[in-house]
């Protein structure tokens, strides 16, 4: 009987980890208005979401081209009904305290600015599993990718 509890707590204990570890992408989005948070299925399922190659500098390591998939950052505001035009600044946190500042300008530039959760058709692991994820933002013109800011879970539009 014991046995039989302890295997079942076990399998509750392992059927627990297995769906916190799956829960951990999760962007919050501030306005002046709305507090949005966007889930895994929203972003992995986007319509917008494209394929785009971009060459990847980490410190000591050779440059790696590799091809990226993720969406671009004013097509995932407009499908989100939320209107940038009147933002001057947007400032994107990540999970270990690094935070960068983008202006509407350049969110608007085309083909530029993306929020990513793939590379080369693997899905970006999150920090705790030792990868960039599970959100990265790629800026495509920022060739030194210091702004490339790994771990978003936020973005506060000003
Ligand atoms: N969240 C987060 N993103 C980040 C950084 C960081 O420390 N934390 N470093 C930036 C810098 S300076 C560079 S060059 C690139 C690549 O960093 P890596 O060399 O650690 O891979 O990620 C950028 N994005
Ligand atoms: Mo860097």
């Amino acid at each position: 009987m014991k046995k039989k509890i302890f295997i079942f707590l076990l399998i509750a204990i392992i059927l627990l980890l297995i769906f916190f570890q799956s829960q951990d992408l999760s962007l919050k989005i501030l306005t002046d208005q709305d507090q949005l948070t966007i889930e895994e299925d929203f972003i992995y399922h986007h319509p917008h979401a494209t394929l785009f190659p971009a060459v990847v500098r980490s410190s000591g390591k050779k440059p790696v081209e590799t091809e990226y998939k993720g969406i671009e950052l004013s097509l995932l505001f407009e499908s989100l009904g939320v209107d940038i035009s009147d933002n001057e600044k947007f400032t994107f946190n990540a999970s270990d305290g690094y935070r960068i500042i983008l202006s509407v300008e350049e969110l608007q530039e085309p083909n530029n600015v993306y929020l990513t959760f793939q590379r080369d058709g693997k899905y970006l692991k999150s920090k705790s599993q030792g990868g960039n994820g599970p959100l990265q933002l790629v800026i495509r013109r920022d060739p030194f990718s210091q702004r490339w800011i790994k771990h978003v879970d936020e973005i506060i539009l000003d």
